[in-house]
């Protein structure tokens, strides 16, 4: 089943020059970009997209990490979007990611790990609508 997922990629992977490379591996896993935008968070906007992690120990460092710099947030859809983003990425460790995963490649620690892909068709719609409205995604 068709399906759309959001994918970040983090300001980490961003300063390492490595956007090519990541979209790259989306195209080539039938992930295909329908919406593309890159900008730099301001905290609130960080804060909000991460309100699920509100309670979290690493929530303070996370949305600091967030607005370090510019990220490229994407819509991507195809066939089970979500799973196939979230195997594409591999574990939030680095270090616990399988060969041939973005992480793997890119990730430096559990919180520097190169991007964000949503986790369920409920979060992905959440997320989809955070940065864009229905009518800037590609049909
Ligand atoms: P996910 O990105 O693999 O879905 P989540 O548990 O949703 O992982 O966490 C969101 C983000 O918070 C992670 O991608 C990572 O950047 C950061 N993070 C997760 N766990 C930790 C931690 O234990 N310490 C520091 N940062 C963390
Ligand atoms: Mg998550």
């Amino acid at each position: 089943m068709s399906e759309r997922t959001l994918a970040i990629i983090k300001p980490d992977a961003v300063k390492k020059h490595a956007i090519g490379d990541i979209i790259a591996r989306y195209e080539k896993t039938g992930l295909k970009p329908v919406a593309l935008r890159m900008m730099q968070f301001s905290k609130s906007t960080a804060e909000g997209f991460y309100a699920v992690h509100k309670a979290r120990p690493f929530f303070d460092s996370l949305c600091t990490f967030m607005v370090s710099g510019p990220v490229v947030v994407l819509v991507l859809q195809g066939d089970n979007a979500i799973k196939k983003n979230r195997e594409l990425m591999g574990a939030t460790d680095p270090a616990k990611a399988e060969a041939g995963t973005i992480r793997k490649a890119h990730g430096t620690n559990i919180e520097f790990n190169a991007v964000h892909g949503s986790d369920s068709p409920e979060t992905a719609k959440f997320e989809i609508g955070y940065f864009f409205p229905e009518m800037d995604l590609v049909k």
